[in-house]
């Protein structure tokens, strides 16, 4: 059944990826121009894969989001094992539940491994990053210890990516739990919250919401971790919204967030940086989004309302009216909006948001200066759910800035959760949402994914 599949889902791959790549061939081009890939699906059956990293013995160790599982995949022949199942994970059907993994830093030694998920304590839900330790001979998880217990969570806007630095510190990155929007409209957004000295003191982490967060390994606050307004916490840096990618590059830091109607971000993340959310999104521009707190307007819940689009212009709060000057400005954006676009196409109907420029990035990983796919060396490689895309974008010698334009490969009508480069770079994993909404190879939405919860691999061919 699943050869059969493939054959098929293969050939159409194949297809769309050799057209996808002579589209971006640029003539006279040194480099191999086709790109030569072909695609397929590993594994099928994940249940909302969400994390993936290379564990031990070079096997893809994936988190399943709804599963609550971590699971061990041999890429050679995709034979799936379960390294540890944890029950008390609360799920949802979007952001809640089993999210990022890293392995200690000191691995070889320690066997640790860090887990970030949602739970109930109560009535209340919250966000913790665990502990595991690896057992190599059992091939098991288990001895779980709380590192960080107490963020509050919810059921949008986790963020959720869990990064070591060279320096030795975990880095979390954390959304603002869609407060302001849609059903939690009415809630306060509380990006710009900062946390204060007595919070920290008790461990009240209600201001980690829109942050990036630094940890020591054991769970304390890194000495060296930035002050604001003269208060040092968890918190890197603040004013974020969805940040679901986090990643370093050498020392260098780099986050995505998908925007509002616009303003999708890479950011490049400096320690006590602020990057604007929900004051600015994107550049401070005013360009077709300006902040209004629905939290403040009377008889907010009987709104039914577009929050980025209100009717009332009157209750919009101008980029350019913030006095900014610590304001953060995006490495690059996908894309900012001009405010004359029209956002309510009528051809994408219901799903009129799949037919705005944003993409809705997921993750982030690198290919190296080094590696066998010439055209690709040194780029930031991006996954997205909205078109079911994977973008290159070329970084400076430095890789300290972007440059050029954002280039899109392995289109299909599926959400992709996480992009992983093999390390020898000669392929390129990426793993699919169980459910959602997509733009299919047409461009049109559509509310059925062609391959949920599937691990696909694209192998370059080099030339002769
Ligand atoms: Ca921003
Ligand atoms: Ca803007």
């Amino acid at each position: 059944m699943l050869a059969k599949r493939c054959a098929l889902f293969c050939l159409t791959l194949l297809m769309a990826v050799m057209i996808a790549s002579a589209a971006f061939a640029a003539p006279g081009d040194a480099v191999p121009t086709a790109e030569p890939f072909t695609g397929k699906i590993l594994v099928e059956g994940l249940d909302a894969p969400w994390g993936m990293i290379w564990g031990p013995d070079d096997h893809l160790w994936i988190t399943e989001r709804e599963g609550k599982r971590v699971v061990d995949i041999d890429p050679a022949t995709g034979t799936k094992t379960v390294l540890v199942e944890i029950p008390d994970i609360k799920t949802g059907p979007q952001h809640e539940g089993l999210l990022g993994l890293a392995l200690a830093p000191d691995f070889a030694s320690s066997g640790l491994v860090y887990l970030t998920y949602t739970y109930m304590d109560g009535e209340k839900e919250l966000h913790k990053i665990a502990s595991y330790k690896y057992d190599a001979a059992t091939k098991k998880l288990s001895d779980p210890k709380d590192i960080l217990v107490g963020i509050p969570a919810g059921n949008d806007h986790q963020g959720g990516r869990l990064v070591f630095g060279p320096d030795g510190k975990l880095y979390l990155s954390k959304g603002e739990l869609g407060h302001n929007q849609g059903a939690n409209r009415c809630l306060k957004n509380e990006a710009q919250r900062l946390p204060t000295a007595d919070e920290v003191k008790n461990k009240d982490y209600a201001g980690y919401l829109g942050k990036i967060l630094r940890l020591n390994p054991d769970g304390s606050v890194p000495d060296d971790n930035p002050e604001f307004n003269g208060v040092k916490s968890h918190v890197f840096t603040v004013g974020h919204r969805n940040p679901q990618g986090l990643l370093f590059i050498k020392d260098q830091l780099y986050s995505v967030e998908q925007g509002p109607s616009t303003d999708d971000e890479l950011n490049h993340l400096v320690s006590g940086g602020n990057y604007g959310w929900p004051l600015i999104a994107g550049y401070q521009d005013d360009q077709a989004y300006g902040w209004v707190d629905w939290s403040a307007v009377p008889d907010c819940a009987k709104i039914a309302a577009d929050v980025y689009m209100p009717e009332d212009q009157s209750l919009i709060v101008k980029e350019t009216s913030h006095d900014r000057k610590d304001y953060k400005e995006p490495a690059r954006t996908f894309y900012t909006m001009p405010s004359t676009y029209n956002f309510k196409d009528p051809k994408f109907g219901a799903l009129a948001y799949l037919g705005w420029a944003t993409i809705a990035p997921s993750s982030l990983d690198y290919y190296p200066p080094d590696g066998p796919i010439k055209a690709w060396q040194n780029s930031i490689i991006i996954s997205t759910l909205k078109n079911g895309a994977i973008y290159r974008l070329p970084l400076s010698g430095d890789v300290k800035q972007v440059q050029g334009d954002l280039i899109k490969y392995f289109h299909t009508g599926n959400r992709y959760r996480q992009v992983l480069i093999s390390k020898d770079g000669t392929k390129i994993y990426v793993i699919t949402d169980k459910s959602g909404n997509v733009l299919d190879e047409n461009g049109l939405g559509s509310q059925t994914l062609k391959n949920p919860g599937s691990l696909f691999v694209f192998e370059y061919e080099a030339p002769k």
